[in-house]
């Protein structure tokens, strides 16, 4: 898939206030500063369009970017925040949740996990709450470029069994910001989930 046009839509603090316009819907999830605006902005080649930051908890809000007039790739707000209050806590709860729960035309979620790292209780969570929905969700191995060639072979292997065992069917996706890497992998699975809601392209060519 190529990205063409690209646009920013709107960001939503309650579920209620998502599009409805009734157009398919990607979704980034996963941990707090995982790098999932950094993956949205790599995907869609724009430098800054989701905001960034190296302090976790940044991205607050849902947001909506509308790619090729066609689907909704949305930047979700990170879990596992420690610093977070109750508060801020239980809203994050309420629209993730809300949002996932509501979205009616979400076609994949791209879970993201640190290539360093291991599956947290709150990453279960959400592969069990996907699987009970019926979404199917795509792993991705980010900040790959942080790690050597054998080292990452090591990860990746450790990821597979750990994630095969939480019952993912899809080989995870190594991603890498700086070395441009797993966009294309990335694009194209986005492309197959999208396949059913395609727009009429007979009418185009
Ligand atoms: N080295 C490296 N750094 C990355 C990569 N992707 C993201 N980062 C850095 O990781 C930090 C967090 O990135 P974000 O994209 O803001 O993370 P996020 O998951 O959106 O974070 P929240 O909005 O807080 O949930 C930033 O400092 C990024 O520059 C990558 O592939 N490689
Ligand atoms: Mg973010």
């Amino acid at each position: 898939m190529k990205t063409g046009s690209v646009s920013f839509v709107k960001s939503i603090a309650k579920p209620a206030q998502m599009p409805a316009d009734g157009r398919p819907q990607v979704a980034v999830a996963g941990r707090s500063n995982v790098g999932k605006s950094s993956l949205i902005n790599l995907l869609l080649n724009r430098r800054s369009l989701a905001r960034t930051s190296s302090r976790p908890g940044h991205t607050r809000l849902v947001n909506f970017f509308l790619v090729n007039e066609f689907f909704y790739l949305t930047d979700l707000p990170g879990y596992g925040y420690a610093v977070v209050d109750r508060h801020t806590r239980a809203a994050w709860g309420e629209l993730v949740g809300g949002y996932l729960a509501q979205a009616g035309t979400l076609k994949l979620v791209l879970l993201l996990f640190d290539c360093r790292r291991g599956l947290g209780d709150e990453d279960r969570q959400l592969i069990d709450w996907l699987a009970a929905a019926g979404i199917p969700w795509q792993a991705v191995l980010t900040k790959s470029d942080k790690l050597r060639a054998a080292a990452l072979a090591t990860a990746r292997r450790r990821w597979e069994a750990v994630l095969r065992e939480a019952g993912s069917c899809l080989p995870p996706i190594c991603f890498s910001v700086p070395r441009r890497r797993g966009r294309e992998d990335l694009l194209d699975v986005i492309e197959r989930h999208l396949a059913d809601a395609a727009p009429p392209v007979a009418a185009e060519s």
